[in-house]
């Protein structure tokens, strides 16, 4: 390892790399301070700093480290520049406020329009048009995948609602913004699920003050026309828990005080937000009464027992909510009660009733609000994928956009946090899978002598997580399957003694509270192990399911409908699917369908932890820079070769701009006969070779590769070009 990697921690998934050729001052000793490290590097390498922020792709700033990457994106964020390509993928800083005209619909034509839209400034519309582009361009047309990632707040929402917004432009079937009566059009409709999703699944956290509680793959449907014509929502575990406590200075999810707002709006704020008294909506049928009703669920408490024998009674004005309560959920109260109150035990066949303790009876009321909002959140995704989804004869490719929850660690963090960090690692992998490693896996197979740029590979860290028999996810679930009272300490012991020599995961010997803190690619996180058993069970008491599925409430009634009661004690605790093998299933099958589509990547910067307009913490930056390996990414665009032309399309391509008359000939006779390889090859050689002998001065990167050699590389049937040589 280099003083770099050793500093940072890294470790590299694959040990046989080559050492790394870097133009410039590639071994300098790591320097103490961020600082002093920036200005010696700009000192050294890049002479006009003033000219910083008219790098629109971060290949061309030399070197590339860490620092001068940093530097570059400061002084474009400085000049409000927020989006920088970075080779294959493109960077986009969060201006924490809005920036006229940045998005508008001009906008949107100029990027559509252009011939060729990479050469215009960079922005979301790029990689959004390229997208569209390659669905259309190819004879075996290719779903594409627009995947956005970054910490939470970063912007993947934003950046995710901008790009469909552009979709439902650009691939209009008539030009439906024209047109005032777009009510019922597809694209208004797919557009408009946005607000109602973010109401149900978002929330005002310490991080981002609409924060997403949960994942979203969206696919918009396209005909062979091109055009939009539907689209399908899948989510992925909602953060459920929130409904019924929610971590200290956050909120529940927005729905509820749009709700309360909605009720207590004056007249005159009704007509401003153009509500008349008593409307109803399609989009959000009849979901109201049931929300207060989990609200005022919230508010029921029980005090102790006088008898052991008998169950806790309401405690004060307990009894008004809970009547409250049962009244907006159509279920009788004294039902209600004794549903939160009493357990039903089987003892063979016969049923025995046992009063639950008062912390019992608050696990379940809990649990009942719970089951609730969940059901009518998966409930709400059907009905909008029924009202968007076009009938499959008509639609024949998709562009997906996958806006997940971002890397999370907070002062407490539990199953909730293991589960997003674990999507977010599968996504990073899924980056260096396929861009990094299928890159360098190339030059290997076209027998290119290139020395490698090492990545950071986070299998490691997904082994310590979803392996199988030995890891967290597998340990876990095999603890929650055993007919035994959840134990955190025992849990933390069984973990050490089986993880032990995985170097992803350590303890903290003097912490008192149970726990285990995982090295993820983005960070050290420590998750607390108490509750987290519980939570992966997350059981639902069968009284509960009944309670419901025997509501006067329509909706309620008809999203318990099928809903099986799990009684463990009959059916054993071993078929429970429990939540991290559930979310493990849902996520393979989208790692499943990213593989299959031609991905385009994203990756959203948060420029400060306090989420202020405009200003930039370099700490801050540099820290999401290294965890999502963009310098890495870079090196490999800048001092690899991202253009590949198989030998026979380079000759017929530039063949014809030689003075040979032996490649004219060639060229000629190509279309009748195409060659040996070897052939080829010299030929493409002795065209480079004429182009760059002839090259006048022309533009000049600073630090430009000290030869032709290492501008064009002929592997064994392509040529690679850099950017630059093309
Ligand atoms: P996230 O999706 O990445 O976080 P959001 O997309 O919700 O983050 O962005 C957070 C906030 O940043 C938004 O509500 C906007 O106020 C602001 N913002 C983001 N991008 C832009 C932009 N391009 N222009 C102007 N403001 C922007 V999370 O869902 O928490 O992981 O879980
Ligand atoms: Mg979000």
């Amino acid at each position: 390892m280099n003083p770099e990697e050793s500093r940072r921690g890294v470790k590299h998934g694959h040990g046989s790399f080559k050492k790394v050729k870097r133009v410039g001052k590639e071994s300098a000793p790591h320097p103490p301070s961020l600082d002093d490290s920036l200005e010696g590097d700009l000192r050294a390498f890049l002479i006009d700093e003033d000219q910083l922020h008219t790098y629109d792709d971060l290949t061309k700033v030399n070197p590339v480290t860490p620092t001068t990457v940093l530097k570059c994106l400061q002084a474009r964020y400085r000049a409000q520049v927020f989006y920088t390509h970075a080779g294959c993928t493109l960077v986009a800083l969060n201006p924490f406020q809005p920036i006229p005209d940045l998005y508008s619909l001009d906008v949107m034509r100029e990027y559509h329009s252009a011939a060729q839209p990479q050469e215009s400034k960079p922005h979301v519309f790029i990689v959004a048009e390229e997208a569209y582009r390659n669905v259309q361009g190819q004879l075996q047309p290719v779903n594409q995948s627009l995947v956005v990632s970054g910490e939470s707040g970063a912007g993947k929402t934003w950046t995710s609602r901008c790009l469909m917004k552009y979709y439902a432009t650009v691939a209009a079937s008539s030009s439906v913004l024209k047109s005032q009566d777009t009510v019922d059009r597809i694209e208004k409709r797919v557009l408009d699920s946005n607000p109602i999703m973010e109401a149900f699944g978002n929330a005002c956290t310490l991080r981002n003050h609409n924060s997403s509680r949960f994942g979203k793959y969206i696919q918009l449907q396209l005909d062979r026309s091109q055009f939009l014509v539907g689209a399908s929502v899948q989510t992925y575990l909602l953060e459920k828990t929130r409904v019924a406590c929610q971590p200290a200075n956050e909120r529940n999810f927005h729905i509820f005080y749009q709700a309360s707002m909605m009720k207590g709006a004056s007249g005159e704020q009704r007509k401003e937000w153009k509500m008349s008294h008593g409307q109803s909506f399609n989009w959000l049928p009849k979901t109201e009464k049931t929300l207060e009703g989990i609200l005022q669920l919230g508010n029921i408490h029980f005090d102790a027992p006088v008898k052991e024998s008998e169950p806790c009674a309401l405690e004060g004005r307990s009894k008004e909510f809970l009547q409250r309560a049962a009244g907006l959920l159509c279920v009788p109260a004294e039902e209600l009660e004794n549903c939160l109150a009493v357990r039903t035990l089987m003892a063979g066949k016969q049923s025995i009733l046992k009063p639950c303790s008062r912390s019992e009876c608050g696990v379940r009321r809990d649990c009942l609000a719970k089951v609730i909002y969940a059901h009518l959140f998966e409930w709400l995704t059907i009905f909008i994928n029924n009202s968007i989804c076009a009938d499959n004869s008509t639609w024949c490719n998709f562009i997906g956009l996958l806006d997940v929850y971002g890397f999370e660690c907070f002062q407490v963090n539990n199953l909730e946090q293991l589960c997003i960090n674990y999507a977010n690692e599968k996504l990073q992998q899924h980056f260096v899978a396929h861009y990094l490693r299928a890159q360098q896996e190339e030059y290997v197979s076209e027998g290119l002598e290139w020395s490698f740029v090492r990545y950071q590979d986070n299998q490691s860290c997904l082994d310590l997580i979803e392996g199988n028999p030995t890891g967290v996810f597998s340990l876990l679930n095999e603890e929650c399957r055993l007919n035994r009272a959840s134990d955190a300490g025992k849990f933390r012991v069984r973990l050490e003694k089986e993880l032990s020599d995985h170097g992803n995961i350590s303890w903290d010997k003097f912490s008192k509270e149970p726990h285990f803190t995982v090295t993820h690619y983005a960070g050290r996180v420590s998750y607390q192990i108490e509750g987290m058993m519980e939570k992966n069970k997350d059981p639902v008491p069968p009284e509960i399911i009944a309670l419901l599925q025997g509501s006067g409430n329509p909706l309620l009634g008809q999203v318990f409908e099928d809903q099986e009661p799990e009684n463990t004690a009959t059916r054993g605790l071993s078929k429970v699917v429990t939540v991290v093998a559930k979310f493990k299933n849902s996520l393979e099958s989208l790692m499943k369908i990213l593989h299959s589509t031609t991905p385009h990547y994203t990756r959203c910067i948060k420029p400060n932890p306090d989420c202020k307009p405009l200003t930039f913490h370099k700490k801050e930056v540099i820290m999401q820079l290294e965890a999502c390996g963009i310098v890495e990414t870079i090196h490999i665009s800048a001092a690899g070769f991202p253009i590949r032309i198989p030998f026979s399309g380079f000759i017929q391509r530039y063949g014809l701009i030689s003075r040979s008359s032996q490649i004219k000939q060639l060229v000629h006779s190509m279309d009748s006969e195409p060659g040996h390889d070897d052939l080829l090859r010299t030929a493409v050689d002795a065209i480079v070779s004429e182009a760059l002998g002839s090259r006048s001065t022309g533009p000049v990167y600073r630090g430009e590769r000290d030869s032709h050699t290492s501008l064009v590389h002929c592997g064994k049937t392509k040529a690679f070009l850099t950017q630059y040589m093309l």
